[in-house]
């Protein structure tokens, strides 16, 4: 009897109630986790292996109620409802009690097996709030597990939970929703004749669920139950119901409806959770005023953007410093003289041209600016400093017909912008996608800021890097602009719940740096040392001079950079840091000083800058937007880069020279 059984578990619940995070701590997965609402915007799945079972794990994206409001809430109360997923786990903010009870309510209306995760109680019991999980699960009549997902605390016992439920060695004996009489007396008579007319889809979702759906009014219920034969005059009679309902309490049928949702919701959490202590947080509501402030709060976003790339800066030449020097003097010299024990010294040469450099080049190049960059990045999104900065730059977001959820998908955009693309679903029309991601696409992400910083921040200074980082914004603002007005439309406005500031912790900060380095690694590194190897062979049999020759009108004549320069910024579509990488490999130099004026430096950067992302961000415009309008939006990168890089080039020229 012991064969594996596999078994699907959904992870259901509020947005950003830590559902990611057990995900990951059940799946070993990196889903993107972080302190802003709206994360996960795609079911994603993973396997666990426990106790005899094979798990089948999902993370839902979060949703605050399970009405038609949304496309994701429809997805969400399908997949419940239909697909029917043996357990699911509803994982609940203790420190929001009565909003995450509201979304059990409804869950249990959907009669779904059900087991719930009290997550965050530390940063509840840090407000002061005492939740009691075994009378929460009395009253529910399901299991409650208390646990702090970010530590993995409670975790096992969920899992031992979901098992005993499984087994039915825990009995589950859900609490039935009643509504007030009148309400409730309407709605047992709609079920039943739902029960009885409509057995086809009573079998899909309890009738009773499909009765209270249709009081209040459900669009696409309304259209499920039309579709069948008889679905007429149900939807007729339910009509007359809510009116009746309407009539008695002088407000519209599904605000009757939510609002006494509400009231056992928040009944419950009344009953179950206890203030102990007047909260602790005055330092976390003086950092909220301060950094959501009408005026304070944009130099503060300056100087948090100029401390992170300052700061990426410094440690990423301490460590460009110490690593060269150790591959230099140390780690390559030492490998030749191996190798050339064994191998005839033609070979000896091509290995360390095409191999040994490219590896050296992408250490010392790209990852001393990444990891800084990925670990800065990492405590932002944790502390919950995003949603404020969508909160200010809502106005001028405005301006580009877009609102300030989209400045979240900008400031993750400097991290990767690949996940940046897929994040700006979290906008409400497709309208806004379009436009988020079009400007998405021109935020330098890390491998462009290792160009940027380790080319001109280096060779010229930070200022003038950071100028870089400033006249992105203005381009960016100016396309958004223009892209806003070739695709008119008024952004929908700011809805988003904003999140209290938490204490990043350390170990997600450095789980998620260390997910985002091995990616990093494992894509890049065999790109790069590939790249290395065509380049040297390109070098070997001459192409390398036809090529060049071709292209020198565009990149002598219009961008003033050397001919050689050209060869490297094709590659970079590839990956962007692979434009200075085998730009070093074909110069034979770490050093940039002997390859490229100050100019050119600059000339180089703002082209790798702005033309087309690599190849993934091409990948993800053409998941998210089709090919066309992806293809539309490389073109206008690419001749956008030509543009700015020539004039740039002239003008520079002119005022230096
Ligand atoms: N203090 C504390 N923080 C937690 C806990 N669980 C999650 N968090 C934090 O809460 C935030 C949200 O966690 P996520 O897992 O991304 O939330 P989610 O439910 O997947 O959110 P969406 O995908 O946006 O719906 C992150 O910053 C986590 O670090 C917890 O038990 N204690
Ligand atoms: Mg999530």
């Amino acid at each position: 009897m012991e064969a594996k059984r596999r078994i699907t578990v959904a992870l259901a619940g509020n947005a950003n109630v830590g559902k990611s995070v057990i995900f990951n701590q059940l799946t070993g997965l990196d889903q993107v986790i972080g302190n802003w609402p709206g994360k996960t915007v795609e079911r994603a799945e993973g396997t666990l292996h426990y106790h005899g079972y094979t798990f089948k794990v999902l993370d839902l994206p979060g949703t605050y109620s399970l009405s038609a409001f949304s496309i994701e809430e429809i997805v969400a109360r399908d997949y419940i409802a239909i697909e029917r997923p043996n357990v699911i786990v509803n994982i609940v903010d203790a420190s929001a009690l009565e909003r995450n009870l509201y979304f059990t309510i409804q869950l249990l209306e959907l009669e779904a097996p059900m087991v719930m995760a009290l997550n965050q109680v530390d940063f509840a019991a840090k407000k002061g709030i005492r939740v009691d999980g075994e009378k929460l699960s009395k009253v529910l009549g399901i299991p409650v597990v208390a646990t702090v997902a970010i530590t993995g605390t409670g975790i096992n016992e969920l899992l031992s939970t979901i098992v005993k439920v499984l087994e039915g060695k825990t009995k589950l004996t859900p609490l039935k929703i009643s509504y007030g009489k009148e309400i409730e007396d309407r709605v047992e008579k709609l079920e039943l004749t739902i029960r009885k007319k409509l057995p086809g889809l009573s079998a899909k979702y309890p009738a009773r669920w499909i009765a209270v759906k249709l009081l209040e009014r459900d669009e696409d219920i309304i259209r499920k139950v039309e579709g069948y034969q008889q679905g007429l005059e149900i939807s007729a009679l339910a009509s007359t119901i809510a009116e009746e309902i309407e009539r008695i309490h002088g407000e519209p049928s599904p605000i009757v409806i939510a609002s006494e949702r509400y009231s056992i919701a928040s009944g419950m959490a009344k009953d179950v959770a206890h203030i102990e202590a007047p909260p602790r947080l005055h330092l976390e509501e003086r950092l909220d005023s301060i950094t959501a402030h009408k005026v304070l709060g944009y130099p503060i976003l300056a100087l948090v953007m100029a401390t992170m790339f300052a700061t990426i800066f410094i440690a990423g030449n301490i460590l460009v410093g110490a690593l060269e020097t150790l591959f230099e003097d140390l780690l390559i010299p030492a490998t030749l003289y191996l190798l050339s024990t064994v191998l005839p010294p033609s070979l000896v040469d091509l290995v360390s041209k095409g191999f040994l450099s490219g590896i050296a080049a992408g250490v010392t190049i790209a990852l001393p600016y990444i990891v800084p960059f990925y670990i800065i990045l990492s405590i932002l999104e944790d502390s919950g400093y995003l949603p404020r900065v969508a909160f200010l730059l809502d106005n001028p977001m405005h301006k580009i017909g877009l609102h300030g959820k989209a400045s979240i998908c900008l400031l993750l955009g400097y991290g990767c912008n690949v996940p940046a693309c897929t994040g700006c679903r979290i906008m409400e029309t497709q309208r806004e996608r379009l436009l988020g991601g079009f400007v998405t696409v021109l935020i330098p992400c890390t491998a462009r800021t290792v160009v940027i910083l380790g080319l001109v921040g280096r060779y010229i200074g930070i200022p003038a890097a950071l100028g870089l980082y400033a006249f992105d914004l203005f381009l960016i603002f100016t396309l958004g602009r223009i892209g806003f007005k070739t695709l008119p439309g008024e952004p929908v406005g700011l809805i988003m719940e904003m999140p209290p500031y938490k204490m990043p912790s350390m170990k997600a900060v450095a789980r998620k740096t260390w997910a985002r380095t091995r990616d990093f690694v494992y894509i890049a590194f065999p790109l790069i040392i590939a790249g290395s190897v065509v380049l040297e062979a390109l070098a070997v049999t001459g192409l390398i001079w036809a090529i060049a020759d071709l292209m020198s009108p565009l990149i002598v004549g219009w961008l003033g950079l050397p001919s050689i320069a050209g060869i490297p910024i094709i590659f970079g579509i590839l990956r962007k840091e692979l434009t200075l990488i085998l730009l070093a490999d074909l110069a034979g130099t770490l050093n940039f000083n002997q390859v490229l004026t100050p100019v050119q430096m600059v000339v180089f950067s703002l082209v790798t800058m702005i033309y087309v992302p690599c190849i993934a961000t091409i990948a993800a415009l053409v998941r998210e937007f089709k090919w066309k309008k992806a293809l539309a939006i490389s073109i206008i990168d690419i001749l956008l880069a030509l543009l700015v890089g020539g004039v740039t080039f002239r003008l520079l020229s002119r005022i230096l020279g």
